[in-house]
């Protein structure tokens, strides 16, 4: 029923050539060769969009959901620039077309056409995603979340004016605005509203955010009305953001709005709200029967006010094609189109598991440990000698890697004066200046979104979410957005990110389940991402290089997980001092994993633990070594990828295991751990248990031990596996 409705809409633009069909169109008042070239392109997309139908009947092709009604948005195709990011509703493929008018050696039918049919020769995905996406025309490629690229689009905003702030070149030019569209319902996922007021929140401070929010209204999301006049009121009420609308369908009209909305954006530098009103002709998607939600009258309705039809009736009228050209230029493209599909079903799909991961998380090793290691960038801090316990490590280590990376940039809630929650970055404020260290709202959604925009231009972002628990309520910013750039992309676009997230439990006196949250769960399973635990305060530091140079060196997603109650821990045993550690010389570094041994010869049992747990072990090992027993204990450092290798190595040697996890037991780092184990056949008689926090949340005082791994457990574990 669709593809019938899908092939009618060419039918009637031909009906409109020959005369058989006449509609009431506005008068053409932009320049005829404009008007061309975008109908041309609104062409284009609405013969691509019949065709992804066609495909998708003969099985051929694997999407469906359709620009037809959206097409007024060649315009901003036009008038914006390749060096503008845009980021793209998933309707905007007029848009796409019309600016691959600027590139002509991109062949903007061909890549459509890949991606459609899911080929491993689509230039943006290889075949991993239906989306709009080309380096080349300064479009990256979007996930299907809805609003999810809204609060990145700001992030890239913000960074444009602050690169040269900073004095560090971004990769987009220095008067470049960034276009973010998205539909209606879109505006109303709060996703999308934290970006809105994002962007306004730091225009009232006339900070510059050069943004084009571009809202495709075509008033419902699948099945759900939009309120009449929902949008104008919404948007018009954010202050700090200036709204102008326009009906899309008539081609003069959205130029010259899209042009004043521009014009707006690129020189006040300032967020603008265009609401392009448009319709949407066909279901939501090609499986959608939108006749069950509207009427045949609505239906209609709907295909009266089709942007193609009507723009071709207004060159018609004005004189600029005649019906016979008209019919021409349809009949050529429709072929040009039908040949493209024709060579794209016969291109080379992904064949293998090895092809489909290639482009997750691209690595080089080797550089990564150089880069890691170059040194001699800044003198080394005076106190370098003063010993210093993890906190305080951290804040030392963050600044020399300032000095190492004029791009890098810190941010996040209470980072600036107040140093964050913990003190961790007091001081880089006076010493970097706001420009590299500063404040963001309360939003961890755009604190991730600003980190991913940032970095998709060249910078260097070191976020900090002020407590683990709090990044669950920004998680698909990691999740689903930049941990798949790589893959989506090919491996040809990368957002290089150190997030830094203090968390896990054991605080004295502080806390409830929030501040002393203990799953890291949702960090270990995204692919691609690295996730490091460091106990002591000069492995931090190392560690935090190798973190920083994977994300300069690959590009990789980084998630620094920081134990709050070591920060300021100077001792293993009261007075003793033996956990402050002096600064380590720059060429050091820990690489990925790379694991910590303490007691390398020892063979009666192995420990394998991290973060608070490895202070807890080598505390429990002076205990077993008064009976006699001798412990090796493994700091993991690096929960992902988990070092397997490491891992099974020592446990063959040593073949009674212990894992403590302060994790909780269930979805955690010790599961892995046997799993990785009685994997390898060598392993199948080894002896294991493990310790690990309850499958509880975290109350509050001191009954929060009771949930946790404490050392008489660990004794305890310890002892029978000896036994
Ligand atoms: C976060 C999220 N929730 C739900 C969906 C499923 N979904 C896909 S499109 C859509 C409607 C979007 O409507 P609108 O923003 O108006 O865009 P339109 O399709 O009308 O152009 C929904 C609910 C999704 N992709 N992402
Ligand atoms: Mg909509």
């Amino acid at each position: 029923m669709s593809l019938d409705r899908a092939r009618r809409s060419v039918q009637k633009l031909r009906q409109i050539s020959s005369g058989e069909i006449r509609l009431s169109a506005p008068a053409l008042s932009i320049d005829p060769r404009d008007a061309l070239e975008l109908f041309h392109s609104q062409l284009l997309c609405r013969l691509i969009d019949v065709e992804s139908h066609e495909l998708r009947a003969r099985n051929q092709g694997y999407y469906t959901i359709c620009s037809a009604g959206h097409e007024g948005n060649a315009v901003l195709g036009r008038l914006t620039r390749t060096s503008d990011p845009a980021l793209l509703h998933y309707r905007s493929g007029a848009l796409f077309l019309e600016r691959a008018r600027q590139r002509p050696e991109v062949d903007a039918v061909e890549e459509l056409l890949l991606s459609l049919t899911a080929s491993a020769d689509d230039p943006i995905s290889g075949g991993r995603h239906k989306v709009f996406g080309s380096v080349p025309l300064g479009i990256p490629p979007q996930t299907s979340t809805i609003a999810s690229h809204l609060p990145k689009a700001v992030g890239m905003a913000v960074a444009i004016d602050r690169s040269a702030r900073i004095g560090v070149g971004s990769q987009v030019a220095s008067d470049a605005i960034v276009l973010c569209s998205f539909g209606d319902a879109s505006v109303n996922h709060s996703t999308a509203q934290g970006a809105f007021n994002a962007a306004g929140w730091a225009a009232f401070q006339k900070l510059p955010v050069p943004i084009l929010f571009v809202c495709e209204d075509n008033g419902m999301g699948i099945s759900v009305r939009t309120p009449t006049g929902w949008i104008e009121a919404r948007m018009q009420a954010m202050p700090g953001v200036h709204y102008l609308s326009v009906d899309s369908t008539d081609l003069s009209n959205a130029w010259h709005t899209c042009v004043a909305a521009i014009d707006l954006c690129r020189s006040k530098r300032a967020p603008v709200f265009l609401h392009l009103r448009c319709v949407r002709v066909w279901g939501h998607a090609g499986s959608d029967a939108d006749t069950e939600y509207r009427s045949p009258e609505e239906i209609l309705a709907a295909e009266q006010r089709d942007p193609v039809a009507i723009s071709a009736q207004v060159l018609l009228d004005a004189g600029v094609l005649t019906g016979e050209q008209l019919s021409t230029m349809i009949s050529q493209e429709q072929t040009r189109v039908l040949d493209a599909s024709a060579k794209a079903v016969r291109r080379p799909k992904l064949t293998t598991r090895q092809a489909i991961m290639e482009s997750i998380a691209p690595s080089r090793p080797e550089l990564v440990a150089a880069e890691a290691r170059r040194s001699g960038y800044a003198p080394m801090p005076e106190d370098a000698e003063r010993p210093r316990p993890l906190g305080q490590a951290i804040r030392s280590g963050l600044a020399d890697l300032m000095r190492k990376y004029p791009e890098l940039l810190i941010f996040g809630e209470d980072v600036a004066q107040k140093g964050g929650v913990y003190g961790v970055t007091l001081g880089l404020w006076r010493t970097f200046g706001p420009g590299r260290v500063f404040n963001t709202l309360l939003d961890e959604q755009t604190i991730l979104g600003l980190a991913i925009g940032a970095s998709q231009i060249g910078l260097l972002p070191v976020p900090e979410i002020q407590f683990l628990a709090y990044l669950h309520n920004a998680e698909d910013q990691l999740r689903g957005e930049a941990a798949t750039l790589s893959f989506f992309s090919r491996g040809q676009l990368k957002n290089p990110i150190v997030i830094r997230l203090p968390g896990l439990g054991y605080q004295k006196g502080f806390g409830g389940h929030f501040h002393n949250d203990n799953s890291l769960a949702v960090l270990r399973d995204l692919p691609g991402v690295i996730v490091a635990v460091p106990s002591r305060g000069d492995d931090a530091v190392k560690m935090l290089r190798t973190c920083l140079a994977a994300a300069k060196v690959d590009g990789r997603v980084c998630v620094f997980v920081e134990p709050i109650a070591l920060y300021p821990t100077r001792d293993l045993e009261p007075g003793d001092g033996k956990w402050s550690f002096a600064f380590p010389a720059q060429n050091e570094a820990i690489d990925l994993g790379e694991v910590g041994v303490y007691g390398p010869d020892d063979r009666d049992l192995l420990v394998l633990t991290y973060g608070n747990g490895v202070p807890m072990s080598l505390r429990v090992r002076d205990r077993l070594a008064k009976a006699g027993i001798r412990a090796r204990i493994i700091d993991l450092r690096w929960l992902a990828p988990l070092p397997e290798t490491a891992i099974r190595t020592h446990a063959a040697q040593l073949r009674r295991v212990l894992c403590v996890d302060e994790c909780r037991r269930s979805a955690n780092v010790s599961e892995a751990i046997a799993t990785c184990l009685f994997e390898d056949p060598q392993l199948k008689d080894i002896r294991f248990s493990r310790v690990t926090a309850a499958d509880s949340f975290t109350p509050l005082a001191d009954a929060s031990r009771l949930v946790l791994p404490d050392e008489d457990e660990i004794h305890r574990a310890a002892l029978s596996l000896i036994s």
